[in-house]
């Protein structure tokens, strides 16, 4: 496809339209800059045209730089003769029009242009933080001269998304349009009505509202305060605020290339490569791969839920907040009643924090319905049962929806772990029964896991795999065993946490060592924020079950005097009331020294090193084990969990990205040493032993037969 039709320009009451056409998001690929420059200039040179506009064909504006190619050896035009310098330069104005994305080097775009028009749905936005780098096509240099350095700063450094009326109130948007209004039509209209205005606006001569950093120096000294916890340890938020800077500081010329020094330093940095791979890795966990491309899929309009309590009322809130009408019934009023209340607070808080507007709160709670009995649910497109974590009670559940579920139905359950076909049994329908594991809060956690049944069907599969991303989430698909693709690759991780505070090491230290890899919080603090009576249970079910399971004394011993962690003020940590910050407790380290003592166990020092190892290289053999069983579809899917479910730190791409970069030998060869030295849980899988002597990554490494 030549660079022309990638781009065309069609003339139209003396308007030259131009039209990027790109699919599916109208990256400036190869070709596509190169295009809109011929475009320009044919425009210019065409004495019948008075004015310009540039568009997007299909969904969207431009979506940024083609992100396929960072890393790659390309051709780079050089500044002042990019794209943004011929659409800045041009002798008549061009107006570009907005629907759908303007995302990096697709905003930058239209700041280039003199005039921007949106429809009201469209988003703008430079989120190129998100992928480890700045702007680098002037949106560090442009945005602050249209907005003003605080509010650019803001954007920049978040990478958000910003809507299309919050950018026209920002300066952004120069009109934004009728809902109703045809973008192009409204386009032509506007260029003719600016066609003979000068001097023609231009963004890169626009200095005054740089002043507010003249007011306000410190703007970005604050900015680099408030991000300093959260952009620990990555390069790309920092160096944001640093091209923001520069703009106020060098004429716009010196300003462009200080922006683009800075992006030559970042754009294949580790960082930038692992965020990279994690845009990606999303992506493609959507697709599963033996479902064939056209299995149709089950429109979801209503929902229930059975169960009102933690889970039960955030996954009700999921479908509320992406407009799904959702029923819920509850064992009894009181139940219910508090589950309702729940709901409502949780939304009070969001209100109160000013991320959600109190009309927005009542039409979501609207949605909200609790019913009375299990006929009251009959007609939903979707019904997931999110019960006591026991299966006894699940299998009842099961049972009942098969009496009172509509044909089509799709009947899901909220385990974390426990045997989909084992409820799929408790029913005539077992091919429209799967699992859909929420991450607690389940209205806020991203991460969905879609869990294939042996008898459930493609189109339920991949019915439900859409539905997640319909309400916000990241679907990634796995096989059916025990703990799912998720919990069992954690498993091996919390068992290690715990077995190495019998060897020596306390919770404060092996969080320390978590935090300063990237983790918002450590594995300790994040169990006393879940609960340990959760943690308590699982273990006395798997002894139950397993005769041969490894007691965890240490952690049973502090659940079992009622230190349940946050909710009850104590648990690996103490708490001051009312607030959230961990406090190591001498009452736990004296259980943890004497229970060693004990055990007979041989005490050591750890280095921050053995602890980040022990931890992960433990989930990365049983990450293995779920790859070669064909439970987990691909290594990049463990990463897409992880970065969702387990908050691993996303500048570090993922758990089997992370042990990439070390080495699939290095990491055999450190378990096979464990495995000699703490027996059988150290065993090294299969599919690891394979990888490391043929030296294949583990990004490629080939799954088992999906299950
Ligand atoms: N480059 C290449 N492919 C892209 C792409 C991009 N910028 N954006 C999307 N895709 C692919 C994506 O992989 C998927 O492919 C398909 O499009 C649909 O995307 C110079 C340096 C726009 C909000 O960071 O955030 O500009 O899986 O599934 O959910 O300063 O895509 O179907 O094969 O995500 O509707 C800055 C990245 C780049 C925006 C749409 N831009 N994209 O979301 O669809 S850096 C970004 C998104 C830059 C300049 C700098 C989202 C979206 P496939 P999707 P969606």
């Amino acid at each position: 496809m030549s660079d022309k039709q990638l781009v065309s320009m069609e003339r139209q009451d003396g308007i030259g339209v131009i039209i990027v056409d790109n699919p599916p998001v109208n990256a400036l690929s190869p070709g596509v800059p190169d295009g809109i420059v011929a475009c320009v200039r044919e425009g210019n040179a065409d004495p019948t045209i008075k004015a310009m506009v540039l568009m997007g064909a299909g969904r969207s504006f431009i979506a940024g730089a083609d992100i396929r190619q960072f890393g790659k050896e390309r051709p780079r035009a050089k500044l002042g003769e990019r794209s943004y310098d011929i659409l800045d330069t041009s002798e008549k104005p061009i107006v570009a029009a907005i629907h759908g994305f303007a995302l990096g080097g697709g905003l930058e775009t239209a700041m280039s242009c003199n005039y921007r028009i949106a429809v009201p749905s469209a988003k703008v936005g430079q989120p190129e933080v998100l992928i480890g780098i700045i702007p680098g096509g002037g949106g560090t240099q442009r945005l602050p001269r249209l907005i003003g350095p605080k509010a650019a700063l803001d954007i920049i450094v978040t990478g958000r998304h910003v809507p299309a009326d919050e950018a026209k109130k920002l300066g952004i948007i120069d009109e934004l349009l009728d809902a109703k209004a045809d973008l192009r039509t409204a386009a032509v209209a506007f260029a003719k009505k600016i066609a003979d205005r000068r001097p023609l606006p231009r963004i890169s001569e626009a200095d005054e509202k740089l002043k507010e950093a003249h007011d306000d120096p410190g703007m970005f000294d604050a900015m680099r305060k408030s991000i300093a916890r959260k952009a620990r340890g990555q390069k790309a938020p920092w160096s944001c605020i640093d091209a923001v800077e520069a703009a106020t500081k060098l004429p716009f010329a010196e300003g462009m290339k200080r922006e683009a020094e800075i992006f030559s330093t970042l754009e294949n940095s580790p960082e930038a490569r692992a965020l990279r791979y994690a845009f990606f890795a999303e992506r493609e966990a959507g697709r599963i791969p033996d479902l064939p491309k056209d299995v149709p899929i089950r429109e979801i309009k209503s929902a229930a839920v059975v169960g009102a309590g933690t889970m039960g009322g955030g996954i009700a809130m999921s479908f509320a907040d992406f407009g799904i009408p959702v029923r819920i019934i509850e064992a009894t009023p009181e139940a219910m009643q508090r589950g309702m209340q729940k709901i409502r607070d949780n939304y009070a808080v969001s209100v109160k924090r000013g991320s959600l507007k109190q009309d927005e709160m009542e039409k979501r709670l609207a949605r909200i319905h609790p019913a009375d009995g299990y006929e009251a649910i009959g007609d939903a497109d979707v019904v997931i049962e999110a019960v006591f974590e026991e299966m006894p009670p699940k299998k009842e559940v099961f049972a009942k929806l098969d009496t009172v579920m509509k044909p089509g139905a799709l009947m899901l359950s909220n385990t974390s772990a426990l045997n989909i076909d084992e409820m799929a049994a408790m029913t005539q329908r077992p091919e429209d029964v799967a699992g859909s594991h929420f991450f607690s809060p389940a209205n806020v956690m991203k991460l969905l896991e879609v869990v294939r049944g042996a008898k459930t069907s493609a189109g339920t599969m991949a019915s439900v795999m859409a539905l997640g991303r319909k309400i916000g989430k990241i679907s990634v698909g796995c096989g059916n065993c025990d703990g799912f693709l998720a919990n069992r690759s954690r498993g091996p991780f919390g068992t290690e946490m715990n077995i190495m505070l019998e060897e020596g090491a306390l919770p404060e230290q092996v969080d320390k060592g978590m935090v300063d890899f990237g983790y918002p919080m450590g594995p300790f603090a994040v169990a006393d924020l879940a609960g340990l009576d959760i943690g308590l249970a699982s273990r006395r079910r798997r002894a139950a079950e397993n005769p041969n399971y490894r007691k965890m004394p240490i952690p049973d011993r502090i659940a079992e005097l009622g230190r349940y962690g946050q909710k009850t003020g104590a648990g690996y940590y103490r708490y001051e009331k009312g607030d959230r910050t961990p406090y190591p407790d001498p009452v736990v380290t004296e259980i943890i020294r004497s229970t060693a003592k004990e055990l007979g166990v041989e005490q050591h020092e750890f280095t921050e090193e053995e602890i980040l190892t022990r931890l992960l290289f433990a989930s990365v053999n049983e990450a293995c084990k779920i790859i070669e069983e064909g439970i987990a579809y691909r290594a990049s899917d463990v990463d897409v969990m992880w970065l969702y479910g387990f908050g691993f730190p996303r500048h570090r791409g993922g758990l089997m990205y992370w042990a990439d970069g070390i080495g699939v030998k290095v990491v055999y060869d450190q378990i096979a040493r464990w495995h000699q030295r703490f027996g059988e849980r150290w065993k090294p899988a299969n599919l690891l032993r394979h990888l490391a002597e043929t030296g294949t990554p583990f990004r490629e490494a080939k799954p088992g037969k999906p299950r």
